[in-house]
């Protein structure tokens, strides 16, 4: 088909966050990287269907205008479709979503994500929104936009959830599919130079994943819901081809790693390390996730081969120094893994990213953060002492309640106003949430903690150890 024959696709990726994130020194934390995130699921489902539509992909984090850019490009669109995590960007999405049905009431609007996949219904029961796809997009998305394209009724694809005239209907689910069997990536859908970031080891990072899903079942988090704890893993060789071609093509130093779970086949990444290694291309990954309990324990030789195939930094998502916590989150992981994931970063010179969280439902509050700010101040004098303050990064934040997760209705019985529409959810604090079981008090301190870490800060090792007792005298 002529590319002037084709029908139009428009994809938007809303701000996952409201304001601007302000660069304050220069190191890193959460709110210093860069907020320019490639729209990973909108390429994702766009490949599918790129041969035969044209797609249209706007980024609210790279396109200033982007509310004009959206409108004018739903002109005789086939369908608007937006991805939306909980949070701000669902109220982003949802300004968008009006404005273009507004114009375009006939439009169908699809949303896909995590929000839509774990609230379908509420998510339909606002009037801008026609179809959402759950869980993984890429085959649904496809038989969607078929059958939309036909004007055939949609009632055979599995993974949606739509409206019919004032009903919801939900389709049964889909199930989670093997990564491999779709193409690659489309980088050449957007433009790739304005998605190119400065991060730590350079200053042409771009964003990338090699795995999809977690097989772990954290009751704060979404991701269970969203793949039913399966995962699927990209061939190492595909991995390393893919690198290497947008590594030369994009001239990157640099790839951000956006999976859930990287190390979970070892044998994977050491072959995948191997790949690396031999092609020497003086690659580094960073943030690349991995879980606590996994890597306390993991063989010496996945480590050393990552770092010699350029796994500069783990993200670990520590959560809590308090066991009781840990437990409550069903975490799997137990406090004296804390340092020996600490220890092995050291010995294999792996930047540690750590995230912590405190005010987790049904356990002692007090406790909690005492002994996670405890565990914060391990890490950081582990790093300290040695002088190597700027090879770690601690993220603290509040624990925010993600729809249908055990916590969520662990938290509703604590007091949590139940969030009764889609809007509840966009307007809902995804910064600083204060629970209602989380005293005023406590709530400011674990800020001030925030604030007062060397990377927020900007103090050394005596400055911080200085802040730490006076911050844990004021605790008791
Ligand atoms: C990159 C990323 C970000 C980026 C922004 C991404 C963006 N879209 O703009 C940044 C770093 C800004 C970010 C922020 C946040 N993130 Co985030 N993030 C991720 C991460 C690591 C990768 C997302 C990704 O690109 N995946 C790859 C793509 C291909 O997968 P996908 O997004 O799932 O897309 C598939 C389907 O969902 C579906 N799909 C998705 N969108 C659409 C749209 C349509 C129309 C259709 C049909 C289908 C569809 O099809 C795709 C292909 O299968 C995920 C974890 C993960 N591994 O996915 C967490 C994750 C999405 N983030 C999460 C959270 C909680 C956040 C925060 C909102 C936290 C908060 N409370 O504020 C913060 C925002 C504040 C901050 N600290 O900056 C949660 C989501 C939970 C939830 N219920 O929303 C996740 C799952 C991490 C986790 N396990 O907890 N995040
Ligand atoms: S290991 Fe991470 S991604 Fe997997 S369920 Fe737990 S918090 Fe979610």
């Amino acid at each position: 088909m002529k590319q002037k024959d084709k029908k139009t696709i428009v994809l938007f990726n809303p701000m996952p966050v409201k304001h601007p994130v302000e660069i304050r020194n220069k190191m890193t934390t959460s709110l210093q990287v860069p907020l320019i995130n490639v729209p990973l699921s909108l390429l994702a489902i766009a490949r599918m269907v790129k041969n035969d539509y044209t797609i249209k992909i706007v980024n609210a984090v790279v396109d200033t205008n982007y509310k004009e850019l959206i409108l004018n490009a739903c002109e005789n669109a086939l369908c608007f479709g937006v991805s939306s995590m909980t949070c701000y960007q669902i109220r982003d999405g949802l300004d968008i979503s009006m404005a273009v049905k507004e114009r375009y009431p006939s439009l169908p609007v699809i949303w896909g994500g995590y929000h839509p996949t774990t609230q379908p219904e509420q998510t339909l029961n606002n009037p801008n929104i026609d179809i959402v796809v759950r869980g993984q997009g890429e085959l649904t998305f496809k038989e969607v936009v078929e059958k939309l394209d036909h004007n055939l009724p949609l009632t055979d694809i599995s993974g949606i959830s739509y409206k019919e005239e004032d009903r919801i209907i939900t389709n049964p689910d889909r199930d989670f599919t093997d990564l491999n069997l779709f193409p690659p990536i489309p980088y050449d859908l957007i433009d790739v130079e304005r998605h190119i970031k400065d991060y730590k080891f350079g200053d042409r990072c771009l964003d990338y994943y090699i795995s999809q899903g977690c097989a772990a079942g954290c009751h704060f988090c979404s991701e269970p819901l969203f793949c039913g704890r399966h995962w699927s893993g990209l061939e190492p060789e595909t991995v390393a081809s893919e690198l290497e071609y947008l590594a030369k093509t994009y001239n990157v130093d640099t790839f951000m790693i956006r999976d859930s779970d990287f190390f979970l086949n070892v044998n994977r990444v050491k072959e995948l390390c191997k790949l690396l290694i031999e092609k020497d291309l003086n690659l580094h990954l960073s943030s690349v996730n991995g879980r606590m309990e996994h890597l306390s324990r993991i063989d010496e030789e996945v480590l050393s081969l990552s770092r010699r195939a350029g796994v500069w930094e783990v993200f670990i998502g520590i959560e809590s120094g308090y066991q009781d916590a840990l437990d409550a989150m069903n975490k799997g992981a137990k406090v004296d893994q804390i340092m020996s994931c600490t220890r092995q970063c050291i010995k294999h010179d792996i930047d540690l990213r750590a995230s912590f969280m405190v005010g987790i439902p049904g356990v002692d509050t007090k406790e909690e953060i005492k002994r996670t700010f405890q565990a914060m101040h391990t890490i950081i004098s582990a790093y300290g002492k040695i002088e190597r303050l700027e090879h770690l990064d601690i993220l603290l934040s509040f624990f925010t309640p993600y729809p249908q997760t055990p916590l969520y209705n662990r938290a509703v019985e604590r007091g949590l106003n139940y969030l009764k529409t889609l809007e509840d959810w966009g307007d809902f604090d995804q910064f600083d949430f204060k629970a209602p079981w989380m005293p005023q008090e406590y709530h400011d301190l674990v800020k001030k903690f925030r604030d007062g870490m060397p990377w927020n800060s900007g103090c050394d090792f005596d400055g911080w150890c200085y802040f730490y007792s006076g911050i844990m005298d004021e605790l008791e």
